[in-house]
């Protein structure tokens, strides 16, 4: 059983990481938090999709189920009140979370007692951030070139060999197993040289030293959450307050303890030149730690640069230093 679990979850990551995890206890305010809140409130207005505030009083219960275990199937099916909500949420689908029959209602339940709980706060969206258009700086014109480069060498270097072992041959075994051996050593060689000389600049070996100020980030599917406190489960959400935006003062040395709450991720930070700062992998069950100076005073965004699922792309945070 453990092994199979074990290629279960391997596959899983190899697949993306999409594989839905679920939380041990079966808590719908846990389920909510883990899988709902990154994209819905109940009362506090739209985020990524709808404010779920009074959703039961607007569409049927059966509808509502089928359509948080198969969103995907409804929007395929050309279901026109999904169309519509498709429409009004700028094309960005729900993605479909693997919730069973009864997480759905008891995820609608829980929905509809907070509805009852709850007023419904006026709409208040959090003002959009304005990040400047994509582009090209120096580096990532250097970057790109290199990259076709080394991609039209190795292309050239495939056709050679296809040309090359298109008839066949009689080879002296011996005489390829030198060279491979030569090859070994020269590339062995190659890689201790770079280790020596580079070691000593990762954020690890920086990471000795003291930060002024630690920042714990939660990742999960799909955004990025700070806090003051550590958050080591779904439950923690309900009590821990987070952030979704920081602001600091410029020369902050900052330690970022990283660790996310349900698949792989990986928190990317860039400068305000747009150039990438640090990256740590975020995964459930560990804690990477992550310094970082924060010099230049503008607007720095957090991204994710593992894909963990249908709407990764939408794991976009930042910080904001002055
Ligand atoms: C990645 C973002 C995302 C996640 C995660 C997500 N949703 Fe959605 N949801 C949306 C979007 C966007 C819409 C609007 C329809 C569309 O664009 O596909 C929506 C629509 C809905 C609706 C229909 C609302 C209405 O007005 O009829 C319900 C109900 C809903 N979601 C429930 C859930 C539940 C429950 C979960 C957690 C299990 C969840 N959603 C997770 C993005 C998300
Ligand atoms: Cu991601």
């Amino acid at each position: 059983m453990r092994c199979i679990a074990a290629l279960v979850s391997t596959l899983a990551l190899l697949l993306g990481g999409s594989l839905p995890v679920i939380a041990a206890d079966n808590d719908a305010a846990t389920l909510f938090q883990q899988r709902c809140a990154a994209c819905h409130t109940i009362g506090e207005g739209k985020r990524i999709g709808p404010d779920l505030h009074g959703v039961l009083e607007l569409r049927p219960r059966p509808w509502l189920v089928q359509w948080i275990m198969h969103p995907d199937q409804m929007l395929a099916a050309k279901d026109p009140v999904a169309q519509q909500l498709l429409r009004d949420f700028g094309q960005v689908p729900m993605p479909n979370l693997g919730i069973t029959e009864p997480e759905a209602g008891a995820l609608l339940d829980y929905i509809g007692a907070k509805s009852v709980a709850q007023p419904a706060a006026p709409a208040a969206t959090p003002a959009p951030v304005n990040y400047p258009p994509p582009y090209l700086g120096p580096i990532q014109k250097t970057a790109l070139w290199l990259f076709l480069g080394l991609t039209a060498a190795i292309v050239i270097v495939f056709v050679a060999v296809v040309r090359s072992t298109s008839q066949p041959r009689t080879l002296d075994m011996h005489k390829a197993y030198g060279v491979r051996a030569v090859l070994f050593v020269v590339a062995a060689g190659i890689l201790l040289v770079t280790f020596v000389f580079t070691i000593g600049r990762t954020p690890y070996a920086a990471a000795q030293g003291t930060a002024d100020r630690v920042v714990y980030v939660t990742a999960r599917q799909f955004e990025f959450l700070f806090s003051t406190a550590p958050i080591v489960s779904a439950a923690d959400l309900t009590t821990v307050p987070t952030m979704r935006d920081l602001e600091l003062p410029a020369g902050t040395e900052v330690e970022f303890r990283v660790t996310a709450l349900d698949v792989n991720h990986n928190f990317a930070l860039y400068g305000p030149a747009r150039l990438l700062l640090a990256q740590t992998q975020a995964m459930p069950g560990y804690v990477n730690r992550l310094h970082v100076r924060l010099t230049a005073p503008g607007r720095y965004e957090v991204l994710c640069l593992e894909y963990c699922g249908a709407a990764h792309h939408l794991m976009q945070n930042g910080l904001t230093v002055k």
